[in-house]
């Protein structure tokens, strides 16, 4: 059915806004045109960020399921969590987090600052787990969910990053669409999306949601994961799931699913130096902050590949921030 059909509980303010990157334009030789897309902006929820999109699909299914708990999992410093944490104070539910040990990262408040402590405030029960990085299904989630159970509440459980999910790429089917609208507002087409990809339904959405478009354009997935293979295979799964929900009407092909390797620095979570030059080089062009763990990474992406001429003179790019900037406070050391 078309993506209008489903329920949507609005937590964002409207379409997230679009501008020109002029001066990072500029100092990348004036030959490619860039734009961003800010979903860290377009929310009211905590710093906002990609996952608000996502999460407007799942809670009028949690809300018909009669849940009054939202249990998800992530990283010490996920982004995700702290959107979950939002959505359900927002919502006037509890939220269980199970955050675990995604990252070995030295600074001492690693576990204290940015999006761990923003949960915090917000009321969620955080637990912290030793568990190392994986996009998958884990047992200390499952033992959250029955915890849940067995105070007698009413658990929704939310994969990692909200992918993993039958309604995860719907919320970036409906960026694609709105990229169109605001597209035909501004007399303008973005040949090229940059995003950074992960645990796959943003990038996943975007494919879906463009195939159902009629002009082609090149939807390019900065790996973050570093498990390329296995973040391949969501995304894959998550392109053609969510195109045969929202009614697409031809199969996704291998080639529009683009996974870049070259930008994840060899390991989740850990930014190496062309991550920390582009975040500096992008904020002090044009005073837009970009994160060590995702956006940074995909930032270095797009800068290489325009430079290197992948990404070739006279493209219109569209980068994808899919915010992340509260993680920055627990990367002090890298700065
Ligand atoms: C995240 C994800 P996907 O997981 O949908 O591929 O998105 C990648 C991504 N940018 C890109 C930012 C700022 C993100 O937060 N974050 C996860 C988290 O736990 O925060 C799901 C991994």
């Amino acid at each position: 059915m078309p993506l209008s059909d489903f329920e949507r509980y609005p937590l964002t303010f409207g379409p997230s806004p679009v501008h020109p990157l002029r001066r990072l334009s500029e100092h990348l030789g004036g030959e490619v045109e860039i734009w961003a897309k800010r979903e860290d902006v377009s929310s009211g929820l905590a710093f906002g960020g990609n996952k608000v999109r996502k999460l407007e699909y799942l809670v009028p299914d949690a809300i018909a399921q009669g849940a009054d708990t939202l249990v998800s999992i992530g990283g010490v410093q996920s982004n995700h969590t702290r959107q979950v944490a939002a959505t359900a104070a927002h919502l006037g539910m509890a939220c269980v987090l199970v955050q675990e040990h995604w990252v070995d990262w030295p600074d001492v408040v690693y576990d204290r600052v940015g999006n761990i402590l923003c949960s915090r405030i917000m009321g969620a029960d955080v637990r912290l787990s030793d568990a190392g990085f994986d996009i998958g299904y884990r047992d200390s989630w499952k033992q959250a969910i029955a915890d849940v159970e067995a105070r007698g509440g009413r658990p929704y459980a939310i994969p990692a990053g909200a992918s993993d999910h039958p309604l995860g790429g719907l919320g970036f089917a409906g960026w694609a669409m709105e990229v169109a609208e605001q597209e035909s507002a501004l007399g303008t087409f973005f040949d090229t999306i940059v995003v950074c990809t992960v645990t796959g339904s943003t990038h996943a959405g975007m494919i879906a949601g463009f195939a159902a478009q009629d002009r082609p354009r090149t939807v390019l997935g900065i790996d973050g994961s570093a498990t390329l293979e296995q973040t391949r295979e969501q995304l894959a799964r998550i392109a053609r799931q969510t195109a045969d929900a929202i009614g697409v009407g031809r199969p996704i092909s291998d080639e529009e699913i683009i996974l870049v390797d070259g930008y994840h620095a060899g390991i989740y979570g850990v930014p190496d130096a062309s991550t920390i030059e582009a975040i500096r080089l992008v904020g002090r062009l044009e005073g837009m902050l970009t994160d060590p763990v995702y956006e940074g990474k995909s930032m270095a992406g797009m800068i290489d590949l325009i430079r290197n001429g992948t990404i070739a003179p006279g493209s219109k790019v569209l980068y994808a921030h899919l915010g992340g900037q509260p993680a920055l406070s627990g990367y002090a050391g890298a700065f």
